[in-house]
């Protein structure tokens, strides 16, 4: 399959990982919006947030999990904003699931 985020998931292009388990891998990403700016991905490809079924819950969950532990870690316990763009309308890019996690400055709202 021809997806950016599998081949980083299968160490095929070049990423900074900062976790990995059986199920998600999290790494920095290569646009920062923010100090702090890494995405949390599962190993599973799942194009859009449309695409989740219903068997994806306990993975869903356990992205939102990694991802609030992960912050922590990075030093963003304070405050941090997580963000899963679905389709272009939505503003995604990379058509694999993944959960910013932005911190280390002030967030606002409404985003662009
Ligand atoms: P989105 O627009 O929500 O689909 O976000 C895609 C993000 O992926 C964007 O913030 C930039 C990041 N990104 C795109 N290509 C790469 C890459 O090759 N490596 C890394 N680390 N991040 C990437």
């Amino acid at each position: 399959m021809d997806c950016l985020f599998c081949k980083i998931v299968a160490g095929d292009i070049p990423a900074k990982k900062i976790y990995e388990d059986d199920l998600v891998v999290a790494f920095h990403d290569i646009a920062p919006q923010a100090p702090v700016h890494f995405l949390v991905i599962p190993k599973k490809h799942i194009s859009t947030m449309n695409d989740l079924q219903e068997d994806d819950r306990e993975l869903a969950g356990h992205i939102l999990y990694t991802a609030q532990r992960l912050a922590g870690e990075q030093g963003c316990a304070d405050g941090f904003r997580v963000t899963m763009n679905c389709n272009e309308l939505g503003g995604q890019t990379v058509y694999h699931i993944h959960l910013h996690v932005l911190g280390q400055r002030q967030m606002s709202w409404p985003p662009g």
